[in-house]
């Protein structure tokens, strides 16, 4: 089962609307004759992709490993239980059961008289498909957003002055992280500030009162996405794509957003941005990457990665749990989940 999610991961980033899905296929003496996995959405499962590089003779009375269920309903591709019967499989082994309602593939291997075990290393097959768990069984886009802060949790001097908190090994990983995601969000005023590249297929910027200009950086690189205040007129400029939001309170109402974007099939964002969006994105996230550097600001007036209210006891914070640190050579990354 390990080395399905290792082989998953081949697929990381470009399987989106899918999962990341690997196989390992067994002979009936427990030797591995095959091994595939999801490389891309419409392309074959990773059972078929496994089955298919060997014969039925070779795989009669074989093993087959999976990390998620097997699938057994017609999508862009036939089901995969009717090849596993085919190729006379005798025992299947899934990490997850698919949360995808289409799903019954448990029931038709066992009827098909196949031994089938499930949830083995469940924990970790659940972990490395926490998008697409999300997206079939809440119908939302999963949101993860990044930060980096000083140990007094600082994302910049009270002047702005933030190049750079971290040091290039955590901020090159953060860069990595963009390419889990199938988009990035951003403020006007973080783009604004720093007049960012933002490397990614498809950005995401808030810009209620379209004060962002079409010649800055972030604009010059992938499918760029602009929300701003229906109440304005739609500005006119074919490369990029203008979206009008209602405004809720003095901001760009985000559950209006959030549910657009996953309208427009983009299962997973990650949002980088300062302060206040970081703030106003809290109630709807996910996932929390937190870059510390070892460094204290000790002003008061150094601005903070997460602002937008008032709360007076302590019971109404927002409640996350670490799922995981990483240690670079100054700093760290902390991972946390709702
Ligand atoms: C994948 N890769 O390896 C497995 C999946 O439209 P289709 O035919 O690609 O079907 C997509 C569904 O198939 C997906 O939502 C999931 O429930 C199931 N299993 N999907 O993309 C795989 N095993
Ligand atoms: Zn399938």
């Amino acid at each position: 089962m390990n080395m399905c999610l290792d082989l998953a991961l081949k697929g990381e980033g470009k399987t989106s609307p899918n999962p990341l899905v690997g196989c390992v296929v067994l002979n009936k003496d427990g030797e591995i004759i095959s091994t595939g996995y999801h490389a891309k959405a419409g392309e074959n499962h990773s059972e078929r992709d496994a089955l298919l590089k060997i014969t039925p003779e070779a795989a009669r009375g074989g093993t087959l490993i999976v990390n998620l269920e097997p699938c057994s309903h017609w999508g862009k591709t036939p089901p995969c239980t009717d090849l596993i019967i085919e190729y006379g499989i005798k025992n299947v082994v899934i990490g997850m059961k698919d949360p995808n309602p289409k799903v019954d593939g448990i029931s038709v291997l066992k009827k098909a008289g196949i031994d089938v075990a499930v949830g083995v290393l469940e924990d970790k097959c659940r972990e490395l498909n926490e998008v697409f768990i999300v997206n079939q069984t809440e119908n939302r886009t999963f949101v993860a957003l990044k930060t980096a802060t000083t140990l007094d949790g600082k994302i910049s001097t009270s002047t702005g002055s933030s190049k750079w908190i971290t040091s290039e090994d955590a901020r090159l990983e953060g860069k990595r992280l963009r390419a889990k995601y199938d988009a990035i969000l951003t403020s006007s005023s973080t783009v604004k500030a720093d007049n960012p590249q933002m490397q990614h297929r498809k950005k995401i910027i808030l810009d209620r009162n379209l004060i962002l200009s079409a010649d800055l950086e972030i604009f010059k690189q992938g499918e760029c996405l602009v929300y701003y205040d229906e109440k304005l007129p739609s500005p006119a400029n074919s490369a990029i794509t203008y979206i009008k939001a209602p405004v809720k309170g003095d901001k760009l109402d985000i559950e209006f957003i959030l549910k657009d974007i996953y309208k427009r099939g983009i299962m997973s964002v990650l949002v980088e941005a300062g302060g206040c969006l970081s703030g106003s994105f809290l109630p709807y996230c996910d996932k929390i990457y937190n870059f510390i550097a070892p460094k204290i600001l000790g002003d008061e007036n150094g601005k903070n990665s997460f602002v937008g209210r008032n709360i007076s006891d302590i019971k109404d914070s927002y409640n996350f749990h670490f799922t995981d640190v990483k240690r670079f050579e100054k700093d760290i990354l902390c991972i946390l989940k709702k």
